[in-house]
Parts: C-alpha cells; structure tokens; sequence
C-alpha cells in the first residue's frame, strides 16, 4: 500500500465529491459539445488525477494497483470520457516509461505527466494491425544518431490532445513479428508528426481518438524507450495488462452506476397500479445486475491484489478486463430495459452509457483478445 488508510479514505471521498458534485451534473453538456470544460481539467491536475499511478518521485501519488483499482470504482461512476482526460497520463501512454524507460526518460517527462502538464498517448494500433498487433508496419530506421518514423497509427486515444506518444514501430525491417518492434517517446511537435481529423465515435463523446501519422519524422536516438531496440512489444504487453485490471474497475464503476439509477428509476415509476420494482421480471434483472458487478468487483480487487504481490496476473488481468466489459454491456442493456421507452431516449443518461460502455468490449484487446490471452496461458502452464 502507498498510501496510509486515512488517506486513502480521503483521496476516495474528495475523488467521489468531486464525480457527484462536479461531474454527474456536467455530462449531458460534455456529451453535447464533445469537450471536457477547462476548469474541469484544471480541477483534475490539481488533485493529482494526471499522475496518481505515477511514481511519488516524479510528482505522482503513486497508487499500488489495488489503490488504483478503488479509485477507479470512484471515478467510473459518471461519463468514462472524464476519466479518459487522465487515464492514459496514468495508464497506457505513461506506464510504459514508468515500467522501461531510462531514469533520463523518466526524469524529462514523468514530472510532466503527473502534473498534467502534458497528455500521453499509446501508438500502437495501425490500419492494418490492431488485434494482431506485432504484424504493426510503422517503421523507425536508424540514421546517424536519428532514428527515421514512417507510418500511420489508428484509434488514438487522446492524440488530439497529446503532447507526448509512446510510438511503437519496426526497427528490424526483415522481422515480421514481435522480435523487430521497439517503442519511441516522440514529442507531438516534432516535424513529420501529423494528426488526422478526430474520428466521429458511437460513444464516449469528450474523449477524442484520432491517427497519428509520421512522415519522415526525425527523432534523436535517444527518444528508444529504455535505450534498447526489440523490446517494444514486450512493453506494450505489459502496460496493457496493467491497463486491463484499470478498464475491468472502471467497468464495475459505471455498472454500479447504472444500477443505482435504474433502481431509483425503478421505484418511482409506477405502471399496473404500483412501482415498476415491485415486479419480479424487475427484480430478476436488478438483482443480475448487482450480482454480475459485484462478482466483477471481487475479482478486479483479487487481481490487483496479486499485482501488488509480484504475481504475474497476465491471465487474471484478461479474466477481469473480459468478464467484467462484458458484465457492464449486460447491464447497461438492462438499465435501457428497466427505463422502457425512456431508456431510449437520449433525456435519459442510460441511453448513453449504453453507447458509452461498448467500447470497454473492444480497446486494449477485445474480448476475444482475451479469451486467447487466457486460454494460451493455461496451456502454457499445464505444459509447464
Ligand atoms: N507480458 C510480457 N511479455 C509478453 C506478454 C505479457 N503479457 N505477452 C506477450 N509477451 C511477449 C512474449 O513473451 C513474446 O516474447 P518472446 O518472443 O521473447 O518470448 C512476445 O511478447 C510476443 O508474444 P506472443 O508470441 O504472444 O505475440 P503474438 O503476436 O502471438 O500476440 C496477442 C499476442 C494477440 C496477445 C497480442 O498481439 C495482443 O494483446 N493483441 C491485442 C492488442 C491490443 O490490446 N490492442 C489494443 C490497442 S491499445 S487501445
């Protein structure tokens, strides 16, 4: 634990205040404008959202997993697109510094990131590459003390907003798996990096994804992430199975979300002379619901858990990001049932989480993704 009970009961309080009090009446807005107000994201660097997965020597507050597990119960309560303003700061676009990066890497841009000075991105997905993600075609070719960034990368959460990216491309031309890929720190500014229009998504209104695409972009050698070349895949997999315990709690966050409104909603609407609750087809589907999310919950924190121990939790990682993506999707569909004809309706935030939660199901590896991740360790291990 990095933080003492006390005041990781604080931390847990001011970020629950500030989603009730601060973000819940702010949704419908974000939603309408596609954009997170500045003073939110100012409110945010100020309480150390950008970095609390960071390290403390870096300006972060450096969350354990389990920590980081419950604060993200928190803070997926309310539209995901908040969370995305900070999540890849905390998650995909600043754990691979943290995890590989040399101590000069870490020391000219964590700082940064913590604070929020800077938003970070993870290129990794291509046109022609996402699930199968080593057969990515981007290629970085050593010239001089240079390396030379050719390519596009697709889906990027938070490029627009970006001022650093975690790039992953081929420095061995002859490889066409895992082995040839390296990963860059490539500042957003540098020449040859440029941005396409941001992609007009189903959901997540407020969080914005874009490609990213290099042109001849020059970067020092220096920006190869931990100095190494070849071991850039490697990287990725390890910051996404962090990622995929974070993306599992924000999932159980926003089913408990649903399940307290459909249950309010539940009550107060009356049909056949009393409250819709009373009905046991009701009942049955809240009392899924509340099952599947805390079976969820029970096993994002076991993972964490064991995380923090030194496990490997690559498998339990796949298990949690799986089962409870999918349990949210079950619950939103039934939050839009319980609402009836107003959960179709776009006055009501059900309709948008509906839209909202699907991509859980599909970013930093789909389901079935993990359904491979699983089941190749179980055999890896029963052979072992
Ligand atoms: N941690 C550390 N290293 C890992 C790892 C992990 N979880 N998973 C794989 N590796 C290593 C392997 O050990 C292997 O290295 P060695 O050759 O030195 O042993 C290397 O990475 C290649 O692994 P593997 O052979 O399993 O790679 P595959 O091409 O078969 O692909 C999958 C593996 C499908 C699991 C991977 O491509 C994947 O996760 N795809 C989904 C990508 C994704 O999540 N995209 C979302 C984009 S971010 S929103």
């Amino acid at each position: 634990m990095a933080l003492d009970q006390n005041t990781l009961h604080q931390l847990l309080e001011t970020a629950s205040r500030f989603v009730r009090e601060r973000l819940v009446p702010l949704e419908d807005e974000v939603a309408e404008n596609d954009a997170i107000p500045a003073d939110i994201v100012a409110e945010m660097r100020e309480m150390g959202l950008f970095g609390y997965a960071l390290p403390q020597e870096y300006g972060g507050l450096g969350l354990s997993m389990e920590e980081e597990v419950r604060l993200a119960f928190e803070l997926g309560q309310t539209s995901p697109a908040f969370r995305s303003a900070f999540g890849t700061n905390n998650g995909i676009g600043g754990q691979g510094l943290v995890m590989d990066g040399t101590d000069e890497q870490k020391q000219r841009y964590l700082p940064r990131l913590a604070s929020g000075e800077i938003v970070s991105a993870f290129a990794l997905t291509e046109p022609d590459a996402g699930s199968d993600a080593a057969s990515l075609r981007t290629s970085a070719r050593r010239d001089g003390h240079n390396y030379v960034l050719n390519g596009t990368k697709r889906y990027i959460t938070n490029a627009p907003e970006a001022g650093l990216f975690t790039v992953f491309a081929r420095t061995d031309p002859d490889s066409t798996d895992a082995r040839g890929v390296s990963a860059f720190l490539v500042e957003a500014d540098t020449p040859g990096l440029s941005l396409g229009r941001p992609d007009k998504k189903m959901g997540q209104r407020g969080a914005h994804t874009c490609d990213v695409i290099f042109d001849d972009c020059r970067v020092p050698a220096d920006a190869l992430l931990g100095g190494v070349e070849g071991q850039g895949f490697r990287t990725a997999m390890k910051t996404l199975d962090r990622g995929r315990i974070h993306i599992g709690a924000v999932s159980v966050g926003v089913a408990e979300r649903l399940i307290r409104d459909s249950l309010r909603y539940a009550m107060e609407r009356h049909q056949f002379g009393k409250p819709i609750a009373e009905f046991q087809l009701i009942q049955a589907m809240l009392a899924d619901s509340k099952t599947e999310a805390y079976a969820a919950r029970c096993m994002v924190l076991d993972a964490a858990r064991r995380r923090d121990a030194g496990e490997n939790v690559s498998t339990e990682a796949g298990c949690c990001k799986m089962f409870a993506t999918e349990m949210v999707g079950r619950v939103a569909d039934r939050a839009v049932q319980i609402y009836g004809g107003a959960g179709y309706i776009s006055d009501y935030s059900a309709e948008r989480f509906y839209r909202d939660v699907r991509l859980f199901r599909i970013y930093e590896g789909t389901t079935q993704i993990q359904q491979l991740v699983i089941a190749r360790n179980m055999i890896r291990e029963a052979q072992a």
